[in-house]
């Protein structure tokens, strides 16, 4: 696994790297700027991220900034136990949803898991016969009807299938459609509906497909169908075609959904889940030498999917009603024990707070006292 994100970024790896060809201890506003503008991050984020850094930006203040923007990356709700999973996969057309499918069905059986497909797609012939092959070849039951009948009754009966059979895994396509076709968002919402009469809860989750080659102009699209249905989660697909990676940045700064995974090729195995931290390592990597990497590795990582709830709400409180911003006060959260969370605040007064996993303020220090403490 590891290096493969680092292929599937290729592109928009090559791209910062020829706006900045020399690896840096430090880098300048100027040149961090542009390179961001280059990989595609939407300029109203560059300006947001620019106001809080330094005119000199150290690896340390950049991961910081830039991981922050993934804290809503919260992981999905946790159906766990829920058999079957059922997953609705939506998108417009040719955003790679099919063969994402495909993806999520290789994985799963990968780790073991039984899995069942529904080619609700019935708008085209060709979409029922795409997903039928990649059924074949990866080795997965799939229900079907004819192309022009009722989708909500293939998403049923794939439903019932999984159940009558103990399988563990449903994964439900759905006709490419512009958000801007309204009679196609009333059958998007029929086909979650009907889902929900088939099994209680279920689609577990609604995944989002966005075209990585488009960027930034994605995130219009995707606030249209998250309106429509209350998108769980998104997968970033042909990441490994484009040198836009650095719209993910905006992507889950906008949208506050966490992205599942990305996809780096047209091959079942093409799939990765998304990693934070990885992520924003691996564009670092292309920015700075490897001495300043170890800046990060001394301390100040930032794990927020660590955090529990109570941490997370503390610190959400400290961001919405204590004046503090999280983008132009990044923070830092690291583990000190077990049970509790050092949450450091980087405003002027650099305060630190011990939040416990229940959320309770255990300590809380000024920057002074931490000094004088040695
Ligand atoms: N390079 C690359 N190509 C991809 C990736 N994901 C999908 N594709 C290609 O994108 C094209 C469209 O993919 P589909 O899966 O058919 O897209 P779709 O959203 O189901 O399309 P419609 O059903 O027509 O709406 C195909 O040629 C895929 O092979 C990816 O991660 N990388
Ligand atoms: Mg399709």
């Amino acid at each position: 696994m590891f290096g493969f994100l680092k292929k599937g970024l290729k592109k928009t790896l090559e791209v910062i790297r020829s706006t900045a060809p020399v690896k840096q201890e430090k880098i300048s506003k100027d040149e961090l700027e542009d390179l961001l503008l280059e990989a595609d991050v939407s300029y109203e984020l560059v300006e947001k991220l620019m106001e809080s850094l330094p005119s000199k930006v150290k690896r340390v203040q950049l991961y910081n900034t830039l991981i922050s923007l993934f804290m809503y990356d919260t992981q999905s709700p946790q159906a766990e136990g829920q058999k079957p999973f059922v997953d609705l996969i939506v998108g417009v057309n040719g955003a790679g949803k099919t063969t994402t499918i495909a993806k999520l069905a290789q994985h799963s059986k990968s780790e073991g898991k039984s899995v069942i497909l529904g080619a609700s797609d019935t708008f085209r012939a060709a979409a029922i016969e795409q997903l039928k092959t990649w059924a074949e070849k990866i080795d997965v039951p799939i229900v079907y009807t004819k192309q022009g009948h009722d989708p909500s009754a293939v998403a049923f009966d794939t439903i019932s299938s999984a159940k009558a059979k103990g399988i563990d895994h449903v994964i439900i396509d759905t006709a490419g459609r512009l958000h801007t076709q309204t009679n196609l968002g009333e059958e998007l919402k029929k086909i979650v509906r009907v889902c929900g009469k088939a099994l209680e809860g279920a689609p577990h989750r609604k995944i989002l497909i966005l075209d990585g080659t488009q960027g930034n102009s994605a995130i219009n699209q995707a606030k249209a169908f998250k309106e429509m249905i209350d998108i769980s989660g998104v997968i970033i697909t042909k990441l490994d075609g484009t040198a836009k990676g650095g719209a993910l940045f905006s992507i889950a700064e906008e949208l506050k959904l966490p992205i599942y995974y990305v996809g780096v090729g047209e091959k079942a195995e093409d799939l990765i889940p998304f990693d934070p931290k990885e992520f924003v390592n691996t564009i670092l990597d292309a920015i700075y030498t490897e001495e300043s990497s170890e800046d990060v590795a001394k301390g100040d990582n930032v794990d927020l999917h660590n955090l529990t709830e109570a941490q997370q709400k503390r610190l959400e409180e400290l961001l919405n009603n204590d004046g503090f911003d999280l983008l132009s006060k990044h923070f830092v959260s690291e583990r000190e024990t077990q049970e509790s969370y050092r949450l450091k605040i980087n405003d002027e007064s650099d305060a630190i707070e011990v939040i416990d996993s229940d959320g309770n303020v255990l300590k809380s220090y000024s920057a002074e006292v931490l000094d004088s403490d040695g």
